[in-house]
């Protein structure tokens, strides 16, 4: 004999199984947008394009909440927002935008969070870093200040006395190399009824390196040009800005800008 157990009237209950988190979707960064580079733009606005994937379920209609560091609030247009996908839906794109100043500045880094989300959960791949590339010649742009006209000087021994201005940013120490244009260099531009000055005989060919220090704007560089006994016309010299070569600083991003300066050495 053996007894049959009684079972009493609460023995059965229902369990609904809540919807896992992950029914709804699982949200990271793709790996190709956890690195992103932006630029500033010359004009208007420039888009950078975050990726983001939704892993596991699609059974419903979620909000991503996203946010940028607040240090960028200078550089991009929006620091928070949203995107949302519809059911079935696994991609969405965070689209960010740089927005543009005259400021001259280093490369900038930045963090972007995917901060929260409607249903289902955010994944490991949560943060992403932005990248806005130097912009506005941090380390200056380089020009002769008497680059929009030519200078005359008369034909004699005489050093003549030119400014290398530095524009824009004054980060950064900086080299400059200058030189003369030979006779037979292609000149840049036209001189029309001015011929060409002949190293050696009508100035010392030159070519030589000025150092900005940060925070310095100008330098001076001297030309030498020689009196000679034959009557000729007017003679031009070339000078150029060969490059910008970047002794200390924190990023490598020199400007590449050359520059000529014209002197229209008048015969007597
Ligand atoms: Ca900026
Ligand atoms: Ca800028």
């Amino acid at each position: 004999m053996f007894l049959l157990a009684n079972l009493g009237i609460a023995s059965v209950i229902t369990v609904t199984i809540a919807a896992s988190d992950d029914a709804h979707g699982v949200f990271q960064f793709t790996n190709k947008s956890l690195s992103v580079i932006g630029t500033e733009p010359e004009q208007g606005r420039n888009t950078v394009i975050l990726q983001v994937m939704r892993s596991f379920g699609a059974l419903s209609n979620v909000t991503l909440f996203w946010e940028v560091e607040p240090a960028a609030k200078q550089d991009l247009l929006h620091t928070i927002g949203n995107v949302t996908f519809s059911v079935g839906q696994n991609v969405s794109d965070i689209i960010l935008q740089v927005s543009q100043d005259k400021i001259p500045e280093l490369d900038q880094i930045f963090k972007v969070t995917l901060s929260k989300v409607s249903h289902g959960r955010i994944g490991e791949r949560s943060v992403a870093s932005l990248t806005i590339l130097a912009s506005d010649d941090p380390y200056g742009l380089f020009v002769f200040s008497e680059s929009r006209r030519p200078i005359f000087v008369p034909e004699a021994n005489i050093n003549v006395t030119l400014t290398i201005q530095r524009l824009k940013g004054l980060l950064g120490s900086v080299r400059v190399t200058y030189q003369t244009l030979k006779e037979m260099d292609i000149a840049p531009f036209h001189t029309p009824g001015v011929g060409r000055a002949s190293e050696g005989s009508d100035f010392m060919a030159i070519r030589s390196s000025v150092t900005f220090q940060a925070n310095q704007s100008e330098a001076n560089v001297t030309l030498q040009v020689f009196d000679d006994d034959i009557p000729e016309r007017g003679e031009s010299i070339f000078l150029e800005l060969v490059n910008v070569f970047l002794i200390e600083g924190a990023q490598d991003r020199p400007s590449k800008n050359l520059n000529y300066v014209f002197l229209n050495v008048l015969s007597e």
